[in-house]
């Protein structure tokens, strides 16, 4: 018989400068027991999901930006209802928030992930490597997108967990945006991978229409799903924050590359879908047979170059 997991993404519309922590956690906790009673085991909240998307803010005073943002221990007295909520209702699930600790004498910061098991209990953590953006103040744009100023790139690696009866991998935002991430977690055998997301529904960079924003989101969720065999719940944060948009379009994606469900508003919601695990074992066996098919020996510069040169083969 093949494995069943019925997975949610619960994506949250926005949050403000002026919410508060308790605020945004009975949010999620509402979240949380929607999600249950469509029969979730497994709910998927966004990024950085107890506070506004900050980076979109200079600030000068960074101890001013680790009390109103970042928490220094998870779960904390404003954040425990959501485990306590998830342990009663025996719901497993992930969580983006903005982790600062102390270290070898220095603050670290990352923007991270955890996997919290039906338990309450803390499984995996994932900080995020792809950071985008910028570290210095424009303030001739029509926003910030400070992830380089405020945290430093994830020290943990692309992990997977054994979690739920599945093989599990987290991934952050821009993670979605690059093929190698996803075929490390692949390589590693992952069967569901989970990823929050806050993206801005305007380009910082140049003007681009919102709908191929989310053009590219969709096919990009479909093809790392299709193309590593896994199935993908991508879940955001999303709709005006302080006048700054952000879209929604959270997505759950079978491994064959289909929309199993996707998000229609830009506020609170969940979507829902009883996944089966097992559906990917004729791809893993076949096209995606990575033990049979892959030619790494042919991909040495995926690890070797970061950025493009060009080198034009000389001769026939
Ligand atoms: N949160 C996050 O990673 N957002 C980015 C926006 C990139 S624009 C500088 C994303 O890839 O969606």
């Amino acid at each position: 018989m093949s494995r069943h997991l019925r997975m949610a993404a619960a994506q949250l519309g926005p949050l403000h400068l002026s919410d508060t922590r308790t605020s945004a956690t009975q949010r999620l906790v509402n979240l949380l027991r929607e999600a249950h009673g469509m029969g979730a085991k497994f709910v998927v909240f966004p990024e950085l999901a107890f506070t506004t998307f900050f980076p979109r803010h200079w600030y000068e005073d960074l101890a001013e930006v680790d009390r109103r943002f970042f928490e220094s221990t998870m779960p904390s007295a404003e954040t425990q209802p959501l485990f306590d909520a998830a342990r009663k209702l025996g719901v497993g699930f992930y969580i983006g928030y903005a982790e600062l600790l102390q270290e070898g004498g220095r603050t670290r910061r990352f923007n991270t992930a955890i996997l919290v098991g039906p338990d309450g209990s803390i499984a995996g953590k994932y900080r995020k490597i792809h950071l985008p953006g910028h570290a210095d103040h424009k303030p001739e744009a029509a926003f910030q997108h400070l992830e380089k100023k405020y945290f430093e790139v994830g020290n943990l690696g692309f992990r997977v967990w054994r979690f739920m009866d599945t093989i599990t991998g987290m991934l952050i935002c821009n993670d979605r945006r690059w093929p190698e991430a996803f075929r490390v977690l692949a390589l590693q055998g992952a069967e569901v991978v989970a990823l929050g997301f806050n993206t801005p529904s305007e380009n910082l960079n140049y003007p681009e229409p919102p709908a191929l924003r989310v053009h590219h989101h969709l096919i990009m969720a479909q093809s790392m799903a299709f193309q590593n065999a896994t199935w993908l719940v991508e879940t955001a944060k999303c709709g005006f924050e302080d006048g700054y948009r952000m879209f929604g379009h959270s997505l759950i994606v079978t491994p064959t590359g289909e929309i199993a469900a996707k998000s229609v508003t830009e506020e609170d919601e969940v979507i829902c879908v009883n996944a089966d695990i097992d559906l990917a074992a004729d791809l893993k066996r076949t096209m995606f047979n990575f033990a049979a098919h892959r030619r790494p020996e042919h991909y040495r510069l995926i690890v070797d170059r970061i950025g493009a040169e060009v080198t034009p083969a000389e001769g026939p």
